[in-house]
């Protein structure tokens, strides 16, 4: 409903039209609440909507990264690869928002600038961009993990006379580099799935490396007609058997997942008891070791195992070495999946660049100017990573109690209960945010058990005549020492390691393991029992709840 001064008001703002966003709207209006989503982009889609670049593609198995809230949809829907493009995960995603009706519901080219708390009202108002007001007793942040670009300040990036474009906003219509020598700056999960991608349409590709990567090849293909047949009669089990698990996915669908053996112990093998491993399973050999998770020194003899890898791909001994990774451990960053990533540093019309040489100086009229040399560029793409998990929530004016700004509140680093909600920020929910699973996690499933986690909460309100929700600063304390800890135990906070999970991709971003690496598995199990509990650790404040079921 919108009022004469142009403000609309719902029971529930939601901030993003991603899979959380979508998911969100839907559920809250089968369950009779109104609710409108607010989404940047021209598109729905998020990540999936935004991440066009050349060789975009899921790190999940597309029969598992897809929804399970509709057995019409599982039914109806064809995946044709075992992992998902991004082309065909932007068409799911539309496909989700006509087969529901949900666009009724989401203001596309809608950026949501502050978020102000009304103490009296118990409400949210909502500023945006185009000037539009919302007021909700709820407002859900699904602005997703991965969704704010980290931009670096290169000196002279505005000088350069060609495109310099950003695999996290890959223009619509593409990029033509026919005939083009193309720069890429960036070897993370983006930068080495564009980079056979660009090789194969630039006259030459440069590929400006900080700091080689670990990717392991995907082993994507065609889905067989029989997996996703077998998948389709057996949905429910697969949907349950992802919440035992503690990535959220079962592995059952056609894809080649590595399992660890707990028996699989690198420092009892011998060396040549390794190199046959090796011999047998060739990358995937080189993270399948229990001990490797925890021993430093177990570890270090995986990434042995890795860099002779590299060595027997890489053809030019000097280009091999350059590309291998030294000096932080295996599994402390976000494994990369790639198709040929290494084999094509092997053409003569890719060149690699190691920063570690001599870094960027600046971007001029012409190229990229190192500390090694000046490379002739006609185009620029740049795919430096993300303000991961909470650049989407700080960016934003975000004012709780007392008119509180979240950005301060956080300024030494997120703290939030269940990643779900903040001390100090009633009625705010987040969906995917730091301290739960989420991108250690297949994020189909951690999105929908924090939707339906936040619309259950929201029910138990309405039937109570609860108008207000908050976590507690006990809780939420002994929530985020919880987190740190179990992290503390893992390869992921070693000292050597810089991960944008660390936050330290991010000059001045405070060092703090942000997502829950217990397991999507154990944190489902603590939602549960939160809520069997009364709700442990959350106060509800009573008055007219202003939350009548509407007819659906
Ligand atoms: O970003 P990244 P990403 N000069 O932060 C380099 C998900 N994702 O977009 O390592 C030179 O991993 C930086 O170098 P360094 C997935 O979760 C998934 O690739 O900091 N280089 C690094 O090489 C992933 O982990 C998929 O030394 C600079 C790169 O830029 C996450 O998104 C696909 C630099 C950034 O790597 C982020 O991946 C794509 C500078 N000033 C993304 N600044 C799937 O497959 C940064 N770099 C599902």
């Amino acid at each position: 409903m919108t009022d004469a001064a142009g403000t609309t008001e719902v029971d529930v703002v939601v901030v993003g039209a991603g899979m959380a966003g979508l998911y969100s709207i839907h559920l809250l209006r089968e369950l009779g609440f109104t609710a409108v989503a607010l989404e940047q982009g021209d598109g729905v889609g998020g990540t999936w909507f935004w991440n066009r670049y050349p060789g975009a593609r899921c790190d999940v198995p597309s029969l598992e990264y897809s929804f399970g809230f509709s057995e019409e949809l599982e039914q109806e829907w064809e995946w044709s690869e075992v992992f998902p493009s991004q082309p065909e995960i932007e068409r799911y995603l539309n496909h989700v928002a006509d087969r529901f009706d949900l666009r009724r519901d989401i203001r596309l080219e809608t950026r949501v600038t502050a978020a102000t708390y009304d103490e009296a009202q118990h409400t949210w108002t909502v500023e945006t961009e185009p000037g539009d007001t919302f007021t909700g007793r709820f407002l859900i942040m699904a602005t997703g993990c991965l969704s704010v670009p980290q931009i670096p300040d290169f000196p002279g990036r505005d000088t350069f006379a060609g495109p310099v474009v950003f695999t996290s906003m890959w223009p619509r219509d593409g990029v033509d580099f026919a005939g083009k020598r193309v720069g890429l700056v960036g070897t993370g999960s983006s930068g080495v799935q564009s980079t056979p991608e660009l090789a194969d349409m630039a006259e030459h590709l440069y590929v400006f490396q900080r700091t080689p990567t670990y990717t392991w090849p995907s082993h994507n293909g065609p889905l067989p007609p029989e997996v996703q047949r077998e998948a389709k009669a057996n949905y429910r089990e697969l949907r349950a058997g992802q919440r035992t698990t503690p990535g959220g996915v079962t592995g059952s669908t056609g894809a080649i997942i590595m399992q660890m053996a707990e028996d699989r112990r690198i420092l009892e093998t011998t060396e040549e008891e390794r190199l046959a491993v090796l011999d047998e399973m060739q990358w995937d050999a080189t993270r399948v070791w229990a001990d490797a998770l925890t021993d430093p020194e177990a570890n270090e003899a995986s990434c042995e195992l890795y860099r002779i890898m590299v060595r027997r791909t890489v053809e030019d001994p000097d280009v091999a070495e350059a590309l291998s990774p030294r000096g932080f451990p295996i599994g402390c960053k976000r494994p990369v999946i790639d198709s040929h990533y290494f084999e094509t540093f092997n053409r003569d019309d890719v060149t690699l660049i190691d920063l570690r040489k001599g870094g960027i100086e600046e971007i001029d009229e012409t190229g990229i100017r190192t500390a090694q040399a000046h490379v002739d560029l006609d185009v620029i793409v740049l795919a430096t990573g993300f303000d991961a998990m909470t650049g989407a929530l700080t960016r934003v004016d975000l004012r709780g109690r007392d008119g509180k700004v979240l950005r301060d509140v956080w300024a030494h680093g997120p703290r939030a209960y269940l990643g779900l909600q903040v001390a100090g920020f009633p009625n705010l929910f987040v969906i995917n945010g730091p301290g739960s699973p989420s991108v250690l996690a297949n994020m189909v499933v951690c999105i929908e058990q924090h939707v339906e986690w936040i619309a259950d909460c929201l029910v138990y309100m309405r039937e109570h005549g609860y108008t207000e929700v908050e976590a507690t600063v006990e809780a939420q304390d002994g929530w985020v020492d919880h987190v740190n800890a179990i992290a503390d135990t893992t390869m992921m906070t070693a000292p050597s390691c810089n991960s944008w999970y660390l936050g330290a991709n991010i000059p001045g971003k405070p060092r703090v393991f942000l997502p829950y690496v217990g397991g999507l598995h154990r944190y489902i199990e603590k939602t549960d029992s939160v809520v069997a509990g009364g709700y442990e650790g959350f106060t509800f404040a009573g008055g007219p709840s202003g939350l009548a079921p509407k007819a659906p």
